[in-house]
């Protein structure tokens, strides 16, 4: 079995009757999307579900999972989403979909973030992935300036030739700083940066990771 399905339907067993679940975005977590629309089928779970995306909206469509949106959910139960990379200490880079923003207002919500996985995005240090920086198009080239200045190599984003827009209607940048030491500090810097809307670094945020590996054993650290 793929990998990411192995981890996306392992942690959809996290999910219990009542609960208030959202939905991540990403291959990975579009696994533990069906099988929450099947278990909501099959054992007739009574659920309250918002996503983290527009992509993650239609899968809900798709799978028959009624939505609620995020303005009438104070609290979310557990998140199911995934991630670019995921160190030991569990600290992650998010954003290669795009959904960053919207990820990261869930997760602050979110009493329990399970991260799903596939073995490759487990990694040591942090950083050989770019960092993804939603910015508003505003001056994004003197933000870009200001994420040079702390050592980034911004790209802005295209998809298509075209300039990438987020679901919020922004630009992204990735940002490929090199292998991070201090990645607390760095998110807070990035932050602090005018125009920039959010960072795709998510620090002490997961509670539970979900490998999935290509032997076909799962691993929840
Ligand atoms: C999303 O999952 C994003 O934050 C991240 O970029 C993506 C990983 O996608 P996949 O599971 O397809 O590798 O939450």
């Amino acid at each position: 079995m793929d990998p990411k399905q192995l981890a996306g339907e392992q942690a959809a067993a996290y999910v219990e009757n009542n609960m208030v679940i959202g939905l991540g975005t990403g291959s990975t977590a579009c696994w533990a999307i069906k099988k929450i629309g099947e278990r909501i089928a099959n054992e007739g779970l009574q659920l309250t579900c918002t996503a983290t995306s527009i992509q993650s909206e239609k899968l809900a469509e798709q799978f028959h999972i009624p939505l609620t949106d995020i303005a009438q959910v104070s609290s979310i139960d557990i998140t199911i989403d995934g991630a670019d990379e995921i160190d030991r200490q569990l600290d992650m880079i998010k954003g290669g979909g795009g959904a960053l923003l919207r990820e990261k207002i869930i997760a602050n919500i979110t009493k329990y973030y399970i991260i799903v996985a596939d073995e490759s995005k487990y990694v040591a240090q942090l950083g050989a992935f770019g960092i993804p920086v939603e910015v508003v198009p505003f001056g994004w080239q003197r933000t870009a300036e200001h994420l040079e200045k702390l050592g980034a190599k911004p790209t802005l984003r295209k998809k298509e030739q075209e300039t990438f827009i987020t679901d919020n209607g922004n630009y992204i940048l990735d940002c490929d700083f090199g292998l991070i030491n201090d990645a607390a500090s760095l998110e807070t810097s990035i932050h602090n940066i005018p125009g920039v809307v959010v960072c795709g670094l998510f620090i002490s945020r997961a509670h539970k990771l979900i490998l999935g590996k290509k032997d076909g054993s799962t691993e929840e650290i």
